[in-house]
């Protein structure tokens, strides 16, 4: 392994780009730096044209639709693959969706619908994605997942998520456990506040920065760049001892905010 190109001729896939503000963005620009071929997916036609251009600047293989709610699109996912490239080193996740409803006021009034929607989507589809990719997923191969504090604390407003990441970081650990025996790891990055799609319109998202700011350690929040270099750190061989565990990239945030 060079430690210079850590990921050099390492193929992998990228879920979860919307825009060049995404965090899945930040993690695609560290490891294309450091060697890696990339293949991207995208959700629906409204995102591919924005998407596009981001993968073809990198030179990104292939570009494929893929909700994944969608059994039919996640198997044309990894078709399309092995097709291409027969095998697969690494897997980038990083999808979330809670109807906006749930991620306003408190957690009491979650719908049925909203909760199997949010854990569906922002938990399940890792397992599904893995399960996926097993048979073609290499020794040695390696999958990160994005979570955040409020999967381990009550944070306002984050409700139906919170229970969905808490999941997300159990499925990290039984993936982890299963996987593990071939040499494959799985491992979650807990993200501090971060302005992405995901963010915008959150009320009181700018306060929740400012709160991050004053009583982080660094006396800073988090780029998408930090959390992209910890991303590919984990992906590549650097980080081979490492499975099953859940990274704090936030600051120092956790270890003293309120
Ligand atoms: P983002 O909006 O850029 O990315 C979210 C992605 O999820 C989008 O690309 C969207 O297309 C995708 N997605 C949603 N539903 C999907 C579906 N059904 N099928 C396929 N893709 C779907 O925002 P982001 O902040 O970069 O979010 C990426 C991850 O980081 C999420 O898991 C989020 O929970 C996590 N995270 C974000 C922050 C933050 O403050 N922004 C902090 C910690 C963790
Ligand atoms: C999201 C909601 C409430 C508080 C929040 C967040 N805080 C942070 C986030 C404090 C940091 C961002 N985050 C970590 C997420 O995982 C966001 C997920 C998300 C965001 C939206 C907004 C638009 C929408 N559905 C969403 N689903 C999930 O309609």
């Amino acid at each position: 392994m060079s430690f210079d190109r850590p990921m050099a001729d390492r193929r992998g896939i990228v879920l979860g780009v919307a825009n060049d503000r995404s965090i899945a963005w930040g993690i695609s620009k560290a490891l294309v730096g450091a060697g890696a071929r990339l293949g991207f997916t995208h959700q629906g036609e409204r995102l591919e044209r924005r998407v596009r251009p981001l993968v073809e600047s990198v030179e990104g293989e292939f570009l494929v639709d893929c909700d994944v709610t969608d059994d039919a699109q996640v198997e044309q996912l990894f078709s399309t693959v092995e097709e291409k490239w027969g095998g697969l080193d690494f897997i980038v996740h990083a999808v979330a969706f809670a109807k906006k409803e749930d991620l306003e006021g408190g957690f009491l009034g979650t719908s049925r619908d909203g909760f199997l929607l949010a854990h569906e989507i922002s938990s399940y589809s890792l397992t599904r994605i893995c399960q996926a990719a097993s048979p073609l997923l290499s020794e040695g191969g390696s999958v990160v997942t994005l979570s955040y504090l409020g999967g381990e604390r009550a944070i306002p407003g984050y409700n139906v998520m919170g229970v969905a990441k808490a999941s997300l970081e159990s499925s990290v650990r039984y993936l982890a456990a299963d996987l593990g025996p071939r040499g494959i790891r799985v491992n979650a990055i807990s993200a501090g506040p971060i302005q992405t799609l995901a963010a915008r319109g959150i009320g009181g998202f700018s306060q929740i920065l400012d709160v991050v700011s004053e009583r982080a350690p660094l006396r800073r929040g988090v780029t998408q760049e930090e959390v992209g270099n910890t991303a590919c750190f984990l992906l590549s061989p650097l980080a081979s001892g490492i499975t099953g565990e859940v990274i704090y990239v936030d600051a120092g945030y956790r270890i003293t905010g309120m």
